[in-house]
């Protein structure tokens, strides 16, 4: 479809599985999940960490972990690589993602392409009632890489990144953009998510009825979300006419670098690696000097 031109709006959706290879571990993977290695925060249960009202009485564990987590210290991965090249050569309609690392943006992807569908650390605001006072990204960065808890200097509260905990609603923009966006979509790509979490995962559903849907996982899911929008992979539900979900079960660099060989991309897609770590490193020269 990519080499005919029958696909050029194309969607990819990405959940914490593109950003495993570069060391953030993802939530749910058994054994080397966050949610695994969290005894050390002593949490009553795992996804209290990313609960409001949990970090509205105990927020240290929750800045612990944004320390390890913080944007600007990993290598994207040949995931977000290839979404960079989808991007690059206009095929890209946008790219959700439910991960708070920014890797697509430091891959190039420029922000208006990307719908961060849980948030972001590049803004934070007061949680304080009546407040919300904005704070920059700087400032809160300051603060987490000290050990500080930061407190909003109007009222007191904690301030917390504008990412979307459980509890809280998503941002303004996921809601501006879905509707157009997967009405016009012509081809969806789904990349490394459990499909847990909603609304983002019932998003499969909402693409034209006869849209191809492509599964990049390392397990099968998606098979039940969303009323009968869930994949189909064995073609149980759909006519032959509309069978048109696929899964690629393994691991989504792998799948990419296989894309890319096969689109002829492999080329551009070494070279935008090559060209991440000559800037990252000529960053690193001008910032010891
Ligand atoms: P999840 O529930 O942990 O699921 C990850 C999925 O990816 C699982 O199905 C894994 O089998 C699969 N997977 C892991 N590694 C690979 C790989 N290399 N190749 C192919 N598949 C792989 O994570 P979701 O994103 O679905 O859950 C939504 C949460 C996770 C969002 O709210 C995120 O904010 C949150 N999260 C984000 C990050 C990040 O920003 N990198 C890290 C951890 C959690
Ligand atoms: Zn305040």
């Amino acid at each position: 479809m990519i080499r005919s031109g029958a696909a050029k709006n194309i969607i990819v959706m990405a959940g914490a599985g593109i950003s495993t290879s570069a060391g953030i571990p993802d939530f749910r993977s058994p054994g080397t999940g966050l949610y695994a290695n969290l005894q050390k925060y002593r949490l009553p249960y795992p996804e209290a960490i990313f609960t409001i009202d949990y970090f509205r009485k105990q927020p240290r564990p929750f800045y612990v972990l944004a320390k390890e987590l913080y944007p600007g210290q990993f290598v994207p991965t040949a995931c977000h690589f290839f979404v960079q090249l989808l991007a690059q050569r206009g095929l890209l309609l946008r790219h959700y993602t439910q991960n708070i690392d920014c890797l697509e943006r430091e891959a190039g992807v420029e922000p208006g392409l990307i719908v961060e569908a849980h948030g972001s650390f590049h803004e934070a605001h007061c949680i304080g009632s009546g407040c919300g006072k904005g704070f920059p990204q700087d400032w809160l960065r300051e603060h987490i890489f000290d050990d500080r808890t930061p407190r909003c200097d109007e009222c007191g509260s904690l301030v917390k990144p504008d990412i979307t905990f459980f509890g809280e609603g998503l941002p303004v923009r996921f809601f501006e953009l879905i509707e157009d966006d997967f009405a016009a979509c012509d081809l969806l790509i789904v990349m490394g998510t459990s499909l847990q979490v909603q609304p983002f995962a019932s998003l499969v559903g909402n693409v034209g009825g006869s849209v191809p849907r492509l599964l990049i996982n390392r397990e099968r899911v998606g098979e039940t979300v969303g009323h009968s929008g869930g994949f189909d992979f064995d073609g149980k539900r759909s006519a032959d006419s509309v069978h048109r979900d696929a899964l690629v079960l393994g691991d989504c660099d792998d799948a990419c670098l296989l894309f890319a060989e096969k689109l002829g991309w492999a080329g551009e897609l070494a070279s935008l690696r090559a060209a991440f770590t000559v800037r990252k490193g000529l960053e690193a020269g001008a910032g010891a000097s």
